[in-house]
């Protein structure tokens, strides 16, 4: 009679380990900007739901000092103005209610100067940001009308964003 071979117990295995890793980094990664996103800047409580993401960089070129929205296809909340998908200064546009979340960072390579974003409207006031330095910003959007942003260090730098009801 044949002896079977002994199957082997399964273990921790190293792919185990990697895929347990990976998970913990994402919901590390979840908890940490969900929970920022959570609480907007002009609020005092939590607010539950999904907000609109907006990505927006400070950057400098001959032209001068200027924000560029760093959207990838079309963005809920960017005006678009043309085929390209980086706009300067940009105009947004959102929902009276919405939850917007701006993730804000200095890529102004030319002059490493510090930049920083604001929109007194919405008590949105970022530090001042310097090289590759990010922040990011929730607020709702909880009045209509139009209401610029703005860098406090660079006049130049300014846009719209309206909210409609
Ligand atoms: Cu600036």
């Amino acid at each position: 009679m044949k002896k079977q071979k002994e199957r082997p117990k399964p273990r921790f295995t190293r792919n185990r380990a990697v895929a347990i890793g990976a998970i913990a980094a994402v919901v590390s990664l979840v908890g940490f900007f969900g929970y920022r996103a959570l609480v907007p800047v002009n609020g005092t409580s939590p607010v539950l739901g999904f907000p609109t993401n907006d990505f927006i960089k400070a950057t400098h070129s001959k032209s001068g000092y200027f924000y560029l929205s760093q959207a990838s296809g079309s963005v809920k909340g960017l005006r678009s103005t043309g085929g390209s998908s980086a706009h300067i200064n940009p105009s947004y546009v959102y929902s009276k209610g919405e939850l917007v979340s701006f993730h804000f960072i200095n890529e102004d390579y030319d002059t490493h100067s510090k930049h920083n974003f604001n929109i007194d409207a919405f008590n949105v006031h970022t530090k001042d940001l310097g090289y590759f330095g990010t922040e990011t910003v929730s607020f709702v959007a909880d009045k209509t009308g139009t209401f610029d942003y703005y860098c406090s260090i660079h006049p130049e730098m300014k846009g719209t964003i309206t909210v409609e009801g």
